[in-house]
């Protein structure tokens, strides 16, 4: 669903937004039964979790680093309704995609709350501007119904925190707790919010409960102060070439990938990226040298 011009004015204003329905069900669908090649389904996981426990040893264990298994999975982060909402929050065609993030959490063994805390801790060396220039922008895709008792994630609106220090980037346990806000909602919501926003992960307070989120940040290319993953260290896997060979040229760019026309492209490295990533269509980089070189 293209995000409106309102829910990106509420990420400027409030500093966070939620637009249900976001993701096609039939995207969601597929995410959904791709989700098992890697964790235990509720089903699953709650008939023996015993066996699952490596799962839930801290609160980061159900927490798995792009690429993965499917690209049911994998393409969701290129959502072109994603992009284009990240585009216009950070007010440039030149994107940088810097971190997905798969994360299962399952009610029961460990306890999920967190002290309120600003995202730029971990994605920059610096702090964040209190204007909107330079923002970083931090999503959620809520891949199961998220309800109170499911772990939402809590959230405190920017006006309440204007006068709080960016740093320390956390505030004592408890602290904002009357004026923060749950992000609920259904199977296919896409949360966004900002790096100098107060929010927390809680507690599952319901039983037998799973929660599936899909983590994708973006910021403007070119600020080597801010980012969180190298995309090249990920990059020598089976499923770094599956999940990007079929995607569109402006789709790697995200990733970092040479643009068309870039001076990196001749004839030599087109050939030897094909053989990097079979079924990968070389015919835009292709096409874009005869241009370079005309
Ligand atoms: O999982 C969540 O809802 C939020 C987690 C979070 O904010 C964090 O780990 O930094």
């Amino acid at each position: 669903m293209h995000v409106s011009d309102a829910h990106l004015d509420e990420v400027r204003t409030r500093g966070f937004t939620v637009v249900e329905n976001f993701l096609e069900p039939d995207l969601l669908a597929a995410a959904w039964q791709a989700l098992f090649q890697m964790f235990p389904s509720p089903e699953a996981y709650f008939a023996d979790p015993e066996r699952h426990a490596a799962l839930v040893a801290t609160q980061f264990s159900g927490l798995k680093l792009f690429p993965y298994p499917s690209n049911a999975l994998n393409h969701l982060s290129v959502h072109p309704d994603l992009v284009d909402a990240a585009r216009r929050l950070c007010a440039t065609d030149d994107l940088h995609l810097y971190k997905i993030e798969l994360w299962a959490k399952y009610s029961g063994a460990v306890n999920y709350d967190q002290a309120h805390h600003r995202d730029y801790s971990n994605h920059s060396l610096v702090v964040p501007r209190a204007d909107d220039d330079f923002m970083q922008v931090t999503t959620f895709l809520l891949l199961s119904d998220v309800t109170e008792a499911d772990g939402p994630t809590k959230v405190v609106p920017l006006d309440r925190t204007r006068d709080v220090p960016l740093t320390p980037w956390f505030v004592p346990m408890g602290a904002h707790a009357d004026e923060e806000v749950a992000i609920t909602g259904p199977a296919g919501s896409l949360f966004i919010y900002r790096t100098d926003v107060l929010h927390r992960g809680s507690a599952m307070t319901g039983s037998n409960r799973a929660r599936f989120v899909l983590l994708t940040d973006f910021q403007p290319r070119g600020r080597p102060w801010t980012g969180k993953m190298a995309w090249p260290d990920r990059a020598n896997s089976r499923l770094w070439s599956m999940a990007l060979a079929p995607m569109t040229p402006a789709q790697r760019e995200l990733f970092g990938f040479p643009k068309i026309g870039d001076p990196y492209w001749d004839e030599q490295t087109i050939r030897d990226v094909a053989a990097r990533y079979p079924g990968m269509d070389m015919t835009p980089y292709q096409n874009g040298l005869s241009k370079t070189a005309a």
